[in-house]
């Protein structure tokens, strides 16, 4: 009879299973087997017949669910922009900020003056704030750099937090962000930079696990992005889209076209780019931090992205201009209270969903035999509580157990 490595009793278990009903909850008490890190086996614990492990915990009836996965950040980057924040309050639109050289270029200007250490530092900060919460995952992007020297930087500084932190590090390339100051006149000419210089360099130091772009009347028009998807999938890397966040610029359709992991934020996204995605298989990513921290009013078209079946997963956008947020549970709550997401719809897009949307489903995102031992263990009575409390520190551990900080 096989001797697991390590066998969790006593459980109550949410697998988030595909097409499972609430929450794919396994009935009664429950426990999961796990060798060479990953599960090799979970049911009602009066079915294990005998069989053990190599070493036995007893979860005392907590909840395990799969471990939290951010699937879109910008968590690396210098300087902060609460300036910013506080001239939006006083009634300066994001596009006025951006077009008078502040927004991201600022935050462009800060990066490429910050080390790879004060980078890394800075970074590691947020990853561990998002670790703290059960999230074992991070997709993290460029797009502070637009330069070749310092969008690299940043892609090294994230593929790093991957080997010293807690967590699993999924890059982007986000080079086509927006229009660097060298390029203000000659936007086509950047796009060629990135598709000859920019992103063979990353292919070639196996840099990013994908090409990302925002389509946006201040950054870059459909025409621009589709030459750099067409590089990017000659070069065998899938892609994604920050699509039609402050306009309907058909962001939806050309994320679709391409065949995207996930079209991201949504806000503007008009029925034909929903039926676009459903065909694709993309899936779409809210970003409820983003919405709340522009005071936007338009809000991603929940209802049609449901009943035309497209996959939906929660992030935190966690970036110093439109998302300070550096908190996926936060993010679920706001999905909820926002958008009238239910619980289940948020834990699933933070957990299954988000793992689709990194190409990961089959790997993680579920409590199921053969994927990875990612678990979230939780001080909690019911997974609902997950998408209601903000700030109350319930996670009890993250299974494999992790050191926060390794460096
Ligand atoms: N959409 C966003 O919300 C972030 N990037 C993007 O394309 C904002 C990035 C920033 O303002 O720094
Ligand atoms: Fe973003």
């Amino acid at each position: 009879m096989q001797n697991w490595d390590l066998l969790l009793t006593d459980a109550r278990i949410a697998t988030m299973r595909a097409g499972a009903p609430d929450y794919g909850i396994v009935a009664g008490r429950a426990a999961i087997a796990i060798s060479d890190d990953r599960i090799v086996w979970l049911g009602d614990e009066s079915n294990l017949e005998g069989r053990t492990a190599a070493k036995q915990r007893s979860m005392n009836g907590r909840w395990l669910t799969p471990a939290l996965i951010d699937c879109h950040t910008h968590l690396v980057f210098g300087g902060n922009r609460a300036a910013e924040f506080e001239q939006r309050l006083r009634g300066a639109s994001y596009e006025d900020i951006a077009a008078a050289g502040g927004g991201i270029l600022s935050t462009v200007r800060a990066t490429r003056e910050a080390s790879a250490d004060e980078l890394f530092n800075a970074a590691l900060t947020r990853v561990n704030a998002l670790a703290s919460e059960g999230v074992a995952t991070i997709e993290i992007k460029s797009g502070y750099g637009l330069d070749i020297d310092t969008e690299i930087r940043m892609l090294e500084v994230a593929r790093r937090l991957g080997r010293e932190s807690s967590v699993d590090v999924r890059t982007s390339l986000l080079a086509a962000h927006t229009v660097p100051p060298e390029f203000e006149h000659n936007p086509d000419g950047y796009i060629d930079l990135i598709c000859d210089e920019i992103l063979p360099r990353v292919v070639e130091h196996d840099l990013a696990d994908a090409v990302d772009a925002y389509c946006e009347s201040i950054a870059f028009s459909p025409a621009q992005i589709e030459k750099l998807f067409h590089k990017a999938s000659e070069l065998g890397l899938p892609v994604k889209l920050h699509a039609d966040q402050l306009s309907n610029g058909g962001g939806a359709e050309l994320a679709a076209r391409f065949g995207a992991l996930s079209a991201d934020h949504l806000e503007y996204t008009s029925s034909t780019g929903v039926a676009a995605l459903a065909a694709s298989n993309s899936v779409a990513v809210l970003l409820p931090g983003a919405f709340l921290t522009l005071a936007e009013t338009q809000s991603p078209p929940i209802d049609e992205l449901r009943s035309n079946g497209v996959p939906i997963a929660v992030a935190t956008d966690c970036n110093p201009g439109t998302s300070p947020i550096c908190s996926l549970r936060t993010a679920m709550m706001l999905a909820c209270r926002l958008w009238k997401l239910t619980p289940e719809e948020c834990l699933a897009g933070a957990t299954r969903e988000a793992a689709r949307a990194l190409g990961l489903l089959h790997d993680r995102g579920t409590l199921e035999v053969g994927k990875r031992a990612d678990i979230a263990t939780w001080d909690i009575s019911h997974p609902r509580e997950l998408t209601y409390w903000v700030g109350t520190p319930q996670l009890a551990d993250l299974i494999p157990s992790r050191q926060t900080t390794r460096s």
